[in-house]
């Protein structure tokens, strides 16, 4: 048995209940063996054992009062991958789902991410299994309290530096870094993603589906390809989901669907930003009111999608933008949106193809911007509210949204570079893997064994 698999097969015995983790480590590793063979060291040091093992965790009960005064309870966690190319960076989460093997998978998916930015910053990520849906907002305030009060000991600007994920947004952001600064004393760029009122950066809103639509036209126009006049599908309705929809349409692209965990938005018409800002930003409203508000639009719930699909990926459409969770994006999905012609798939959402959609992907010769190279303006924006942190300056707009077509670009370059020279030139998650891990490994076995 070659290295990857040996460690594959070590994974999966170890950490049985942990699905997601596995998965995760399976898309890197199993693209890996090339370089692995050709660079003997990172066997010698060990590389992948250690790699695929968080350098810390920690997890911690979070206590905190309802409206009622009644006492609730939840988890907390922080893993703390990797920091071989700099402080430990990632977001929260704040979702019922979380358990430490989703955080594992996107902690783990972060080092690699991190490592394309090209930005130095290493991998973590963080969050808890509190349910935001239905809190008021002292609800809120009280419960991101609660959880600063548990993890400020191990963040700090030069350590570990947080943001938002899945429930976690510009208000949770503001709340834990209230809490931070009250705690410690210090007024310090701990977290991003921040309010422009105390350190945020402007574009940081925008940079991960403006990001996501960067990368694709990246991979388009090597084919000779844009997006102009295209008709586009996107899934969720969240940060990611509204900023892609934003962007589709000032690059001439027309995004005809967005989707929440209760249902699906079909407008024909294309998706009206302006309202589905106002449902979700401001009134933190489900899809249905967003059929309220516009006529041409048609919701269809969950309740009623074929059985084992996300009909979604039933609407025709030219490129496909995953922005709303992990495997929502199943074989039969994939083969449905390849059915109808589907020429292009950039990943907002972190790991939202199964392994069989991405090997239809493949198969098909389609574009395909894997999620740890496509939505990685996220956190690069992250690492540039950092660096206006720390130097006490503030970029315009402008500036930043050119940093992040350049990063994407240069994200873009070395995948497709990488995945030429080991014989895949279409395999941009082969390429983007051996890229960033070469990166990381060289790192570790330059600062020694820890
Ligand atoms: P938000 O909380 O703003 O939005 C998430 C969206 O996805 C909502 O529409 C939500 O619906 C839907 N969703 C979440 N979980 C599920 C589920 N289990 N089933 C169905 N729908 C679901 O999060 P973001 O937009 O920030 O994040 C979306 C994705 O993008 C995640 O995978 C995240 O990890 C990834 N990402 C985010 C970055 C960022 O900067 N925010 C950066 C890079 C990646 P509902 O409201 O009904 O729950
Ligand atoms: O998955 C991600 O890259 C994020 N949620 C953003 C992380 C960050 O630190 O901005």
């Amino acid at each position: 048995m070659d290295y990857s698999s040996r460690i594959i097969a070590d994974i999966e015995k170890r950490f049985a209940d942990q699905a997601e983790f596995i998965q995760a480590c399976k898309e890197v590793l199993e693209t890996l063996q090339p370089a692995l063979d050709a660079n003997p060291q990172y066997e010698a040091n060990r590389i992948l054992e250690r790699i695929t093992e968080p350098e810390r965790t920690v997890m911690f009960r979070v206590s905190w009062t309802n409206d009622k005064g009644e006492i609730m309870v939840n988890r907390g966690y922080r893993v703390q991958f990797n920091s071989a190319l700099g402080p430990y960076k990632g977001g929260l989460r704040f979702h019922p789902s979380v358990n430490l093997g989703i955080l594992k998978f996107l902690g783990f998916e972060q080092i690699f991410k991190n490592a394309l930015s090209g930005l130095s910053i290493g991998g973590a990520k963080g969050g808890s299994d509190f349910d935001p849906k239905g809190r008021s907002d002292a609800e809120i305030m009280r419960f991101c309290q609660a959880f600063m009060a548990k993890l400020y000991p191990f963040i700090g600007m030069r350590t570990d530096v947080p943001a938002g994920d899945i429930g976690v947004g510009g208000r949770e952001v503001g709340y834990l870094f209230g809490a931070y600064k009250h705690l410690t004393n210090r007024y310090e760029g701990v977290l991003t993603g921040k309010n422009l009122l105390f350190g945020g950066s402007l574009a940081r809103t925008e940079a991960t589906g403006y990001g996501c639509v960067y990368f694709a036209l990246n991979m388009l126009a090597a084919r000779g390809l844009d997006l102009k006049d295209k008709v586009c599908a996107v899934s969720g309705a969240g940060n990611v989901a509204i900023y892609c929809c934003e962007k589709l349409w000032q690059c001439g692209a027309k995004p005809v669907t967005v989707t929440d965990s209760t249902g699906m938005i079909y407008d024909p018409e294309g998706i009206d930003v302006a309202i589905l800002k106002q449902v979700k930003e401001v009134e933190h409203a489900r899809l249905t009111r967003y059929a309220e508000l516009r006529p041409s639009a048609k919701y269809t719930p969950v309740e009623e999608y074929p059985a084992g699909r996300h009909a979604v990926w039933d609407v025709p459409c030219f490129a496909a933008f995953p922005c709303a969770t992990q495997n929502e994006v199943n074989e039969k999905d994939a083969e449905a949106l390849l059915a109808n012609g589907c020429q292009c798939v950039s990943e907002g959402a972190n790991m939202p193809s199964t392994p069989e959609a991405i090997a239809a992907y493949l198969k098909a010769g389609i574009c395909y911007g894997p999620a740890k190279a496509a939505n990685a303006g996220g956190v690069s924006v992250s690492q540039l509210e950092m660096a206006q942190n720390a130097n006490m300056v503030h970029w315009t707009f402008e500036e930043v949204d050119n940093k992040l077509k350049d990063i994407m670009k240069n994200i873009y370059t070395r995948a497709a570079t990488t995945a030429k020279a080991y014989g895949e030139p279409n395999n941009l998650l082969m390429g983007a893997n051996i890229s960033a891990f070469c990166e990381v490994a060289d790192a570790m076995i330059a600062q020694g064994m820890y």
